[in-house]
């Protein structure tokens, strides 16, 4: 009797075609509708799985993973991967793999287009028309920032940090940035940036944008202190994830003259928005549209997929995964062995075992 395909699922609906490379290898289920998970039911999707490729929706740590003695591998669709637990992941000998580089352009795009329609007031300024307010022209109607000629502040210089800052070198920006660790003189002199302190950052620019990752040292990092230290005619953008910001405190800033805007794309609890923002007219909001054109969407999956092949030792690559997170996990699951049990269960003693 032929051996059975591994089994490998893909947990939102994504592009079939691209999706469907995983079927000459595995054997393929797809979710055909957009779905959430409960904890309880990603466990029990992930079960029986060989493999799978998710989205940021699902969190997949030590108790989503507890049932899935066979599961090696898990592809992300998304940069950011703050919702695997790559610890738990690599502990239990599974692969982690992310979508880096394909998205660094269109995400960077969509932060200019938040920093200029929240400089500009545009989606107020829609709304303005669209609710019939344009009864008779003024000149002091709508007046927003520039920022030609203004100071752009960058929190989080990576491959999209750095994309954003070379946008604003054609617009006539100084730009300043932060980062965990300072980019090489030749890099800051490509993308024209200079290093500040976090303060300095936060007092100097005249528009604020949030790249950074999302881990326990980022959260919140964009609280009352934070804004405080803002000039209150400066504008915030965050393509990153909701909860670098306090949300509580950056609605009360807006709402109180102490910061002129902001431009939203991700949410602390998204898809749902906090009242306090969408009560505001000074909040550009978006739903987590930073990597969402067709092309780099596609691109993401096609990564996602050759990943997930390549991290279950089939195909060209077999066994180098093109971004694979964290090699440890990989080298236990492709050598037949897997650290599983003891720790797989939540204790700190490991036993490498068959999988
Ligand atoms: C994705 C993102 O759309 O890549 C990321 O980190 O936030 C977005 O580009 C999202 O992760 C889809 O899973």
């Amino acid at each position: 009797m032929a051996e059975s395909k591994p089994r490998v699922w893909v947990s939102q609906p994504l592009f079939d075609d691209v999706v469907a490379q995983l079927a000459e290898h595995f054997e393929l289920t797809c979710e055909t509708q957009v779905r959430s998970y409960s904890s309880d039911e990603l466990a029990e999707c992930l079960a029986p799985l060989d493999g799978a490729l998710v989205t940021l929706n699902e969190r997949i740590g030590a108790a989503e993973i507890a049932s899935a003695r066979n599961l090696r591998a898990v592809a992300n669709v998304g940069v950011g991967y703050n919702n695997l637990d790559l610890d738990a992941l690599s502990a239990a000998g599974i692969a982690a793999t992310n979508t880096p580089d394909v998205l660094t352009e269109t995400t960077a795009d969509l932060g200019f287009a938040l920093l200029m329609a929240t400089a500009r007031r545009i989606t107020e300024a829609e709304a303005f028309l669209r609710d019939g307010q344009w009864g008779a022209w003024s000149f002091t109607t709508l007046l927003g920032a520039d920022l030609h000629g203004s100071t752009l502040g960058i929190l989080g210089m990576g491959r999209i940090g750095q994309a954003i800052a070379r946008r604003a070198r054609g617009f006539g920006m100084r730009v300043v940035y932060h980062n965990r660790s300072q980019l090489t003189p030749e890099v800051e002199a490509d993308v024209g940036a200079s290093y500040v302190g976090f303060d300095e950052l936060l007092a100097a620019s005249d528009h604020l944008v949030l790249v950074l990752p999302y881990t326990p040292a980022s959260h919140h990092v964009i609280d009352t202190d934070a804004l405080a230290k803002m000039k209150p005619t400066a504008t915030l953008v965050n393509i990153a994830r909701g909860g670098i910001i306090d949300e509580v405190a950056l609605a009360d800033a807006l709402a109180n003259g102490r910061l002129a805007g902001a431009g939203l794309d991700v949410f602390e609890g998204e898809p749902k928005v906090r009242p306090e923002l969408l009560a505001l007219k000074n909040v550009v909001l978006t739903p987590h549209i930073g990597s969402a054109s067709l092309a780099t969407r596609r691109a993401m999956v096609q990564l996602a997929v050759d990943n997930l092949i390549a991290a279950m030792g089939v195909g060209p690559n077999a066994g180098h995964p093109p971004s694979l997170l964290n090699a440890d996990a990989l080298i236990a699951a492709n050598t037949g062995g897997a650290i599983v049990g003891a720790k797989k269960n939540g204790a700190t003693k490991t036993t490498t075992t068959k999988r």
